[in-house]
């Protein structure tokens, strides 16, 4: 072999060799194609804009079907996502779309929270395939992807400005999904009127910095149309599912008394530009950047919460495994420190109990002490007065005597007087 064919690429270590006959790996292409077209595809959109702006009747007329549809109402107390999947077939190529609408957006009084439940929705689609992905047993090729792959967001057609709910809205959305703003209802909106109105709205989203979807550049074969349609954008759309006879044609068209407006020319309207770029020429890549872009972000947000990361501090790469260590001697770390502080907790409550009790105790016994005092004290009280009784009984028991005595005594005298007086009376 040639020196120069074995020259190594710089980086990779690698070389490029030549064949010297055919070997078949050309047909890697193809064999990609077939593997997609026998998987088939799926796509999933979110309309997001007013009740009754033209959302569903847009969908119908984009994808020439009838697809299932509810009138809203303009009562609804919050804002609801509506989603419906529908497996569609074009020649041999299978498309499973999933399409979701908003429910009574912007019929609230105060919109402040319009735009939650709409990023609620995104957030689950890309938690749920998160979960599938983190699971050991993950069935990901037939998994039903419900993650948002394009966002047609439907500005009123005032011909003034945004509303600050469109522009809340967009802000919110713009790094979870590829937003594409229509212009809805552009047959109600002058010409000149729709152009200043375009240039605006761009102006706007531009100084409120939302980003929206731009058509890819990056692919030479539609480089130029892309960059075209960049340029056109927000698109302004008419949607009809009614045909009316142009010519001798029969189109999608709106009817009105003063002439019809053609869904697909594009003197009319931008539909046409919309179908072209949305499902014509981007469809892959706006699936490969809801994959690539949103996702990923999702997913580095999620795990980075989780406490993953890619390198430490001192930014030297850790593997899985050892953020998985890391993380478990820090929660062990952690179990162990709140185990000790219970503890502490514990033994301080038991002191605290201890002391209570003990002071309790004293208490007790003061109070018994005390009592004991009392009891003393009356008990020496009625010994003084019992002594006293027994003094003054004793003393009166020896008055008593005394007196007896006397009265004994002076019976014994007057006796005697008696006997003497008797025995002189006799002589
Ligand atoms: N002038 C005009 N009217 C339209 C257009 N698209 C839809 N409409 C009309 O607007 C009304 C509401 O259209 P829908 O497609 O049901 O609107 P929606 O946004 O799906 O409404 P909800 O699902 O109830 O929120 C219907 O009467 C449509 O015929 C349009 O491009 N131009
Ligand atoms: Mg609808």
């Amino acid at each position: 072999m040639a020196s120069s064919d074995v020259a190594r690429h710089p980086d990779k270590g690698t070389r490029p060799l030549s064949l010297a006959g055919h070997v078949g790996f050309d047909s890697l292409p193809d064999q990609l194609v077939n593997k997609s077209i026998s998987q088939g595809f799926c796509f999933n959109i979110l309309c997001i804009g007013e009740t009754g702006i033209g959302k569903s009747t847009l969908m119908d007329t984009l994808f020439n079907t009838n697809f299932e549809n509810f009138e809203s109402s303009h009562f609804e107390p919050q804002v609801k996502l509506r989603a419906q999947t529908y497996d569609l077939q074009e020649s041999n190529v299978r498309l499973r779309l999933t399409v979701v609408n908003t429910v009574g957006f912007g019929d609230q009084m105060n919109k402040q929270e319009s735009y939650q439940p709409v990023v609620d929705y995104i957030d689950k689609q890309f938690e749920s395939y998160l979960q599938e992905e983190l699971k050991i047993k993950r069935s990901l090729h037939n998994y039903h992807d419900s993650r948002v792959h394009a966002c047609l967001y439907f500005i009123s057609p005032s011909g003034h400005s945004l509303k600050s709910l469109d522009l809340v809205t967009m802000k919110k959305l713009d790094s979870k999904v590829n937003i594409i703003p229509v212009i809805a209802k552009a047959d109600t909106i002058s010409k000149s009127e729709l152009h200043k109105f375009k240039i605006k709205i761009m102006s706007e989203l531009v100084s409120n910095g939302v980003q929206i979807y731009q058509f890819p550049l990056d692919d030479e074969t539609v480089a130029k149309v892309n960059t075209t349609m960049n340029g056109h954008l927000p698109f302004a759309v008419v949607g009809s599912t009614e045909e009316v006879c142009v010519g001798n044609k029969m189109v999608k068209a709106r009817q009105y008394p003063w002439g019809v407006v053609q869904v697909e020319n594009e003197h009319h309207c931008d539909f046409v530009k919309l179908r072209e770029m949305l499902i014509c020429v981007n469809m892959e890549d706006l699936r490969e950047q809801t994959h690539t872009r949103h996702y990923e972000l999702y997913r580095r947000c999620k795990l980075e919460e989780m406490g993953f990361k890619d390198t430490d501090p001192e930014c030297k790469p850790v593997s899985l495994q050892q953020t998985y260590e890391a993380k478990r001697q820090e929660f062990l770390a952690e179990l162990q420190k709140r185990e000790d502080e219970m503890r502490q907790i514990f033994v301080q409550r038991v002191k605290e109990k201890e002391a209570e009790l003990k002071e309790a105790e004293r208490e007790l016994q003061g109070r018994f002490e005390q009592l004991k005092r009392v009891h003393a004290e009356q008990k020496s009280t009625l010994e003084d007065k019992k002594r006293l009784l027994d003094e003054d009984q004793s003393s009166f028991n020896k008055r008593r005597a005394a007196a007896q005595l006397l009265q004994a005594q002076s019976l014994t005298v007057n006796g005697k007087k008696d006997k003497d007086r008797k025995n002189s009376g006799f002589m």
